[in-house]
């Protein structure tokens, strides 16, 4: 089976939302020794966005599309045990991540943290729908380079100017990076609001973070 059907039978798997034939698809990947980054962006994931547009044009209906995320959920979880973070080289700089308040997506910003954190940075996923203010705090707390802020809604991606809004009253916009994402947000949107940078997928913000920290 080439790479192109393996895709196409992790993203079907996906959308047939049954846990146990995305499970069986993500093992015959990974034994055909596809790396784990490769098998979600462009298996499962793919597999997922295909549910959204189905969804967008009413052809599935919310409840198959969260059957589609808990099967998608089970496939990624499955791999990250092939991604550990190398505990033993210095850790690539720290990064806050979370969904902000008011949005409960969460598939695409854990990926996300995943994909950092087998990069080599120490993560601190915080979660979703998470009120602004913990961002700051977390960020203090860990003493973070960067933090990540995903928005899947555009009622709030307003999240995402709230949280630099609130780095520049406290005083500390300068001392860490914000990179923004999620489907809305933008190139240029992240221009508007004055975050560093912008990434459209997990393995684009691997790429950015380490341009910004390293
Ligand atoms: C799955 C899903 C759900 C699931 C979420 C399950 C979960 N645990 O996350 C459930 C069923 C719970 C859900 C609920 C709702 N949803 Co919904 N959902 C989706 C759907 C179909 C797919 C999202 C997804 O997981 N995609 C797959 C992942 C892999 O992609 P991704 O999230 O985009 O992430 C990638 C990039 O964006 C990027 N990225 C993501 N985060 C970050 C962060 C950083 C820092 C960086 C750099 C990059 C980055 O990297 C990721 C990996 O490559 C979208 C449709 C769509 N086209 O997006 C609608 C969608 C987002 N939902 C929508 C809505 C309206 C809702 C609901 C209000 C219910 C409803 N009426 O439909 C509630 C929201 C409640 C709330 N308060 O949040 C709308 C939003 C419309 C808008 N206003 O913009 C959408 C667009 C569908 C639509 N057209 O109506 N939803």
């Amino acid at each position: 089976m080439s790479k192109e059907e393996m895709f196409k039978e992790l993203s079907d798997a996906v959308i047939t939302c049954k846990n146990d034939v995305v499970t069986a698809a993500v093992e015959k990947a990974r034994s055909e020794g596809i790396p784990p980054a490769e098998i979600i962006e462009k298996g499962l994931a793919a597999g997922m966005n295909e549910v959204g547009v189905l969804f967008e044009r009413g052809k599935l209906f919310l409840p198959h599309v969260m059957m589609a995320a808990g099967a998608m959920e089970a496939g990624v979880k499955l791999l990250e045990a092939d991604m550990p973070a190398d505990s033993v080289s210095k850790k690539l700089g720290v990064i806050v991540n979370g969904t902000v308040e008011g949005d409960v997506h969460d598939i695409g910003k854990s990926i996300v943290s995943t994909m950092l954190q087998s990069a080599g940075f120490e993560v601190h996923d915080i979660g979703r729908d998470v009120p602004l203010q913990d961002f700051i705090d977390k960020i203090k707390e860990t003493n973070a380079d960067m933090v990540g802020l995903s928005a899947l809604m555009t009622t709030t991606l307003q999240g995402q100017k709230d949280v630099i809004e609130m780095l520049k009253e406290q005083g500390m916009r300068d001392s860490v990076k914000v990179m923004v994402g999620g489907a809305p947000a933008t190139e240029n949107w992240a221009a508007k609001i004055g975050a560093d940078c912008y990434a459209e997928n997990a393995s684009e913000a691997v790429v950015k973070a380490k341009e910004l920290l390293l």
